[in-house]
């Protein structure tokens, strides 16, 4: 299946001709740089994180990290482009499973609930997305990516008799996309997403159940 998320990312750098040790040293100080600034933006947020902050979290000088990302700005966009380069990985793992693609679909929501409470960077980037308003950068166009996705793996459901009659595959994947994001971020506001599986699990018993060809189709584990 093809990657909806590509349009997410900008394309790769070439990497700047570098020692082998060296190279190696900058794509670590890189991804420390992401983590520990992912960190902080989920918990606080763009405004109050500064790049001195990031620095400070991971014993980097200030001037070090500007080697890494001028700005803040900068930073903000990796991580909501590290958030998006997660999904087609993920769709990678999940398809090597021969699922058939309701099962897929669900499969990928279902790590997807996993990821948004575990994972910093889907934590950060979703929290960036937000407050997109207030980075002064281009960030990618959200929703796209997984209304893209859910709609090419419901149309393959339907060919494949797997969705009730009437179902509109793309209509789907918007409910879809609209109520996970609802779902998470309520958990989130509410308590730090402690309880999302609970609460993706109930909607998503209750939609699975008005699309699928046969009750109990794939059930969505209780
Ligand atoms: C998902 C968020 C949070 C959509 O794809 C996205 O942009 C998303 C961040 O903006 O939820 C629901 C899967």
């Amino acid at each position: 299946m093809n990657d909806p998320w590509r349009s997410s990312r900008r394309p790769a750098k070439k990497p700047r001709q570098m020692h082998a040790p060296r190279q190696d040293r900058a794509v670590r100080t890189h991804g420390l740089l992401l983590g520990a600034a992912a960190g902080l933006f989920a918990e606080r947020g763009f405004r109050n994180t500064s790049l001195q902050d990031v620095a400070e979290a991971i014993d980097m000088t200030k001037g070090a990290v500007y080697f890494y990302f001028p700005n803040k700005e900068s930073l903000a966009r990796a991580v909501v482009e590290e958030h998006y380069a997660r999904w087609p990985k993920m769709l990678e793992e999940v398809s090597s499973q021969g699922l058939d693609p309701f099962a897929t679909m669900i499969a990928m929501l279902d790590r997807a609930a996993l990821a948004f409470r575990d994972d910093v960077i889907i934590r950060a980037g979703a929290r960036l997305q937000i407050e997109r308003d207030l980075i002064d950068v281009e960030l990618p166009t959200p929703y796209l990516g997984w209304t893209a996705l859910l709609t090419d793996l419901l149309e393959a459901a339907a060919r494949e008799g797997q969705l009730a009659a009437g179902v509109d595959p793309a209509q789907a994947a918007r409910v879809l996309v609209a109520t996970f994001f609802g779902i998470q971020h309520i958990s989130e506001q509410l308590n730090h997403r402690k309880d999302l599986l609970e609460r993706w699990g109930e909607a998503a018993r209750l939609l699975v159940s008005s699309i699928a060809a046969s009750p109990g189709q794939n059930s969505v584990p209780s």
